[in-house]
C-alpha cells in the first residue's frame, strides 16, 4: 500500500473503537439530465483513504484490537460495459498500484459485510453519505433470521477524518501550491485578456481553459466572475452579464491539482485603471488582508483572524467617512467570514472549534484562506452613489508554518500598481 495512505489509515484506526468497522462509499455517477452525467469527482474522504479515483467503489476497514483489515471494493468486471466505457482494472492491478492491500469485486461486498457485522458491533460511516450506506446495509442485514445480527452503534466517521485532514503533509502542500500556481496564472490571464472580452462567461471560460491546458482536471468550484453590481452578490453564479466597462470585476476561482483545491479571489477594474473611489475601497481590503496574513502563525486562534479583518476595515471605512452620516455599520459591507479551511474540499470539512468549543488554534501544516471583502451595493441608498456597485474581495491561500505563514498563492498579483501594470502592458 502507498506509504501516505497507510499513515492516514493507521491514524484513523487509532481514533475508532476497539471492535468496529468503517464503511466509506465512493462517489457514483450523477445524472445531469436523462442519460448524461456530470463529470465524475471522487468523494474527498474516499480519495483521502485510497487515492482511488473510479466510480461506484467502497472502502472498508475492520478493527479488532490490534488487527486492522482494509478492503477496497471496485466495480465488477463486465466485458459488455467495458467495451463502451473502457477497460476496468482488476483487483490484482489495483493492489499492485498500492491503493489497498486487499481489493475485491463489488459482487463480493455483501458476503464480506455480513461476515464483519457478525464480528464487530460498531459501524462508522460518513453521515453525509447516509443514503448509500443505508441502502447497502438494508441489503445485508437479514431480517428473516429469528435472531438478526444488528450493529450496536452507528457513529459518524466524518469528524474523525475532518480532524485528520486539518494537517497537510508535505506532498499535500506540494499539490496545493501547484494548484495555486496554475490558478494564479489563470487569474493574470483574465487581467490581460479582459480588454478583448465583453461578457462575464468569456472570462470564466478563459479561467477554466488556462487551468485545463495546464493539466488540471477539475475546478475546485464553479467560478464566480462578477462585474459591477454583481460583485456585491457573494456567491454570484450565473456569469451571463455584459461586463460593465467602468466597473470592477471580481473573480473568485481556483482549480484542483491531484484532488487538492486552490481558492483565489482577485478584483480588478474592467478598463485597466482603478477610479479613485475603487482605489479607496480596494486599498482598505488589501491592508486588511495583509494584516490578517501577518497575524497567521502557530498559536493564534481562528477567531482572531476575523476580528483583525473587521478592525482594520472598520478603521479604514471610518477614515474614509462614507458611513458617517448613515445608519449602516461595517457588518453591512462585510458579511462573511474572513477564513475557512482549504484542502481536498474548497471548504475543507475540518473542525472550527475544539472539544471544549474553543476556536481552533492554528498549527503548522494547516491551510486557510484569507479573504476580506467590502461590498457596497447600490441598495445601500444612504451611501454616496460614487461608491455604489464597488465590490472588492481579495483572497489568498495560506499555509501555517513553524515560523509563521507561507502564502501558497503569492504568485498572483494584487497590489493596485501590479494589477494596472499587467492590464496595460
Ligand atoms: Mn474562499
Amino acid at each position: 500500500m502507498l506509504q501516505h495512505i497507510k499513515k492516514r489509515i493507521e491514524s484513523l484506526a487509532q481514533s475508532i473503537e476497539h471492535r468496529a468497522m468503517v464503511i466509506v462509499p465512493g462517489a457514483g455517477y450523477v445524472y445531469r439530465n436523462l442519460d448524461v452525467d456530470f463529470p465524475f469527482r471522487q468523494f474527498s474522504d474516499f480519495a483521502y483513504l485510497s487515492e482511488w479515483y473510479y466510480p461506484e467503489s467502497w472502502w472498508l476497514l475492520k478493527k479488532e484490537g490490534d488487527a486492522v483489515q482494509v478492503v477496497l471494493c471496485c466495480q465488477d468486471s463486465d466485458p459488455a460495459i467495458e467495451r463502451w466505457e473502457g477497460k476496468r482494472l482488476t483487483p490484482e492491478a489495483i493492489v499492485a498500484l498500492g491503493h489497498a492491500d486487499e481489493v475485491i469485486y463489488r459482487q463480493a461486498l455483501e458476503p464480506l459485510l455480513k461476515q464483519w457485522l457478525s464480528e464487530v458491533p460498531t459501524v462508522y460511516f460518513p453521515f453525509e453519505k447516509k443514503t448509500q450506506v443505508e441502502a447497502l446495509l438494508t441489503d445485508v442485514l437479514d431480517d428473516s433470521n429469528r435472531r438478526p445480527v444488528r450493529p450496536r452503534a452507528y457513529l459518524d466517521v466524518s469528524p474523525i477524518l475532518g480532524a485528520q485532514r486539518l494537517y497537510k503533509s508535505e506532498d499535500e502542500i506540494k499539490h496545493m501550491r501547484h494548484a495555486c500556481q496554475i490558478s494564479a496564472k489563470a487569474h493574470e490571464s483574465l487581467m490581460r485578456q479582459v480588454k478583448h472580452k465583453t461578457h462575464e462567461y468569456q472570462l470564466s471560460s478563459l479561467f477554466r481553459d488556462v487551468c485545463f491546458q495546464a493539466g488540471s482536471e477539475h475546478l475546485a468550484y464553479e467560478s464566480i466572475v462578477a462585474s459591477g453590481e454583481n460583485a456585491c452578490t457573494l456567491h454570484y453564479r450565473t456569469c451571463r452579464d455584459a461586463i460593465d466597462p467602468n466597473g470592477l470585476i471580481l473573480v473568485d476561482a481556483g482549480c484542483e491539482w491531484q484532488g487538492y483545491a486552490s481558492d483565489i479571489t482577485r478584483t480588478f477594474p474592467a478598463n485597466g485603471r482603478f477610479s479613485s473611489e475603487q482605489r479607496d475601497i480596494y486599498q482598505i481590503v488589501l491592508e486588511a488582508q495583509q494584516a490578517v496574513i501577518d497575524l497567521v502563525k502557530p498559536g493564534v486562534g481562528f477567531d482572531a483572524l476575523h476580528r483583525k479583518a473587521n478592525e482594520v476595515m472598520s478603521q479604514g471605512i471610518q477614515n474614509l467617512g462614507i458611513l458617517s452620516s448613515t445608519s449602516y455599520d461595517i457588518k453591512d459591507l462585510f458579511f462573511h467570514g474572513v477564513s475557512h479551511w482549504l484542502g481536498r474540499d474548497v471548504h475543507d470539512p475540518c473542525p472550527y472549534s475544539d472539544q471544549e468549543s474553543h476556536p481552533m488554534v492554528l498549527q503548522p501544516g494547516m491551510v486557510i484562506t484569507v479573504e476580506p471583502g467590502l461590498y457596497i451595493s447600490n441598495q445601500l441608498k444612504e451611501i454616496s452613489p460614487d461608491y455604489h456597485s464597488i465590490g472588492v474581495r481579495i483572497e489568498d491561500d495560506v499555509l501555517v508554518t513553524e515560523q509563521g505563514s507561507d502564502v501558497l498563492s503569492k504568485d498572483c498579483c494584487k497590489t493596485i500598481d501590479t494589477i494596472e501594470d499587467i492590464m496595460n502592458s
